[in-house]
């Protein structure tokens, strides 16, 4: 069987999860269910990253310890994908030991390849974004970050470094070979004319903190975040444990969804590791765009987000559906988005009009004209054509799930609910119902109309898991059910009631 293996970012639990971390875990969600839907077997990821100087500075912020803050926020994360009915398969702690053994393990293997040497670092370092800023980037930017404007700090000490320069032929080889590495295209570009430019071997230790996975080779030190965060990737599947079964299987069939501003991380320092351990490199990065407020990125550290309670009023007023779809439906999957309560709304009026309405309409007439059962007819071009559409339906959206096109994913089958409305505004069963003399023709309709239905909801059944498995049942069916003559429909009831609009 074919196997798909997909991971969101692990994310800081230094506070609730906001419409950014809601954002990829559904969207990641969503593929994972086409995967497991196509007949895939899936393996999907998330996970709380909890070591780090940005887990200490809040932890002082709010008078606790690191652990505890970890402990707290880790489990809103986690409850919160429970809530928004998340399907992910494993949810990894960087705290739990099995990650912590193997960062241990994976040090102790880089060592012993000679990639980790002693030296000290100098530097101007973003603490909101926990990196190094090399100085040409620094000074262009007025030494200040350039996500959170505010200023880079200078930092000198000792440290432990990874000979990433090593790999970086290879790594420019690699991402040159394999157009599909790194996606979209243009981030691609941007990491390779970065890679031409200047780049240094990898801090990876911090002897003043603590709160982190001893260095095996000299505990006075702790490992610094990205081996740390980038390794949970395969330690969550058992590498370097007594039980491998999982890694085996599922790397690397492996796929990294994560936000823009983490590529560079993914696609240099984490195939540089992986090089360096002798693995395989995943099979792609896909780095998606940012949701904005004025332009700028939502994020904790500017407190410019849509917050959990946030997203979860608005899957309260229009259903969690309907965020779903909207969050897809907002913007071309890659292109940053800007979230309006309006557009929301928007959104939901579409899949009001025209999916919802789709559905009452044609098991209402099939339970009038035809005792709710399908019937059987002489089928004309017009017919055939819309048929011809359906069973096109899926082959489009495993092309768009494949390439990460989620847009199209959520809005090729709706483009077909609206021919399939056309259809029936064409060919007039309600006419056709008063004249005895078309009752074959109407039948041809009638049974065209509902599998092109069937077609609409099977393909939305991943981005409305639960809105089209009821329009489905409507239909009594599920998604691989074949809509024969004589299949006898359910009750037709609203799927999308009607919502007040917004009041700004
Ligand atoms: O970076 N728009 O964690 P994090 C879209 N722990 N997506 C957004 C977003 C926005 N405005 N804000 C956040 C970390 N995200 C590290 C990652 S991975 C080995 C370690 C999403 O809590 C997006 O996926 O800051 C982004 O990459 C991630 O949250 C960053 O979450």
């Amino acid at each position: 069987m074919d196997r798909y293996y997909i991971t969101t970012p692990i994310y800081y639990p230094n506070g609730e999860p906001h419409l950014g971390h809601v954002y990829t875990t559904i969207c990641a969600d969503a593929v994972a269910r086409y995967h497991r839907m196509a007949g895939r077997e899936v393996f999907f990821l998330t996970g709380t990253d909890e070591h780090g100087v940005k887990m200490v500075n809040t932890a002082k912020e709010l008078g606790v310890e690191p652990a505890e803050l970890a402990d707290r926020f880790s489990a809103t994360f986690r409850e919160a994908f429970e809530r928004l009915q998340i399907s992910n398969d494993d949810f990894i702690r960087t705290v739990e030991p099995r990650h912590e053994n193997a960062v241990q393990e994976i040090v102790r293997r880089m060592v012993e390849s000679g990639d980790i040497y002693k030296d000290t670092y100098t530097g101007w370092y973003d603490e909101g974004e926990e990196r190094f800023v090399p100085e040409n980037e620094a000074a262009a930017n007025d030494y200040k970050s350039d996500i959170s404007g505010k200023p880079l700090v200078r930092h000198e000490e000792e440290s432990y470094f990874f000979r990433l320069t090593k790999y970086l032929p290879k790594l420019v080889e690699h991402i040159e070979t394999h157009p599909n590495f790194i996606q979209p295209d243009a981030r691609r570009n941007k990491v390779l004319a970065e890679l031409k430019g200047e780049v240094s071997d990898l801090s990876i230790s911090r002897g003043s903190l603590t709160w982190g996975v001893p260095m095996p080779n000299d505990p006075s030190h702790v490992v610094y975040v990205w081996i740390d965060a980038l390794s949970n990737y395969i330690n969550a599947l058992g590498y370097t444990s007594e039980d491998e079964t999982k890694f085996e299987k599922f790397w690397p069939v492996s796929r990294h969804l994560i936000g823009k501003e983490i590529l560079w991380f993914h696609t240099v320092y984490w195939p540089a590791m992986l090089m360096s351990l002798g693995l395989p490199l995943p099979q792609q990065v896909f780095a998606h765009g940012w949701w904005t407020a004025d332009g700028k990125k939502m994020s904790k550290s500017m407190g410019n987000f849509i917050g959990l309670a946030e997203v979860e009023a608005f899957a309260e007023k229009y259903s969690l559906d309907a965020v779903r779809y909207y969050l897809l439906w907002a913007a071309p999957f890659g292109n940053d988005l800007d979230f309006s309560a309006g557009e929301l709304h928007r959104s939901y009026e579409e899949l009001q009009k025209v999916l919802g309405n789709l559905v009452q309409r044609v098991l209402k007439m099939v339970t009038n004209y035809r005792d709710g059962v399908v019937p059987s007819g002489t089928l004309e071009a017009i017919d055939t054509d819309l048929l011809h559409k359906g069973r096109e339906l899926p082959v489009k959206l495993d092309a768009a799930w494949c390439t990460f096109a989620l847009q199209d994913a959520a809005t090729l089958p709706i483009e077909l609910a609206r021919e399939v409305n056309a259809y029936i505004d064409q060919t007039e069963p309600f006419k056709l119902a008063k004249d005895e003399s078309q009752a074959q023709r109407l039948d041809a309709v009638l049974q065209t109309a509902v599998v092109a239905v069937h077609a609409v909801l099977a393909g939305l059944l991943p981005v409305l898991p639960e809105k089209a498995a009821a329009g489905l049942a409507q239909l009594n069916a599920d998604a691989n059910t074949a809509i024969e003559p004589g299949h006898k429909l359910g009750k037709p009831e609203a799927l999308f009631p009607r919502v007040d609009p917004p009041v700004d």
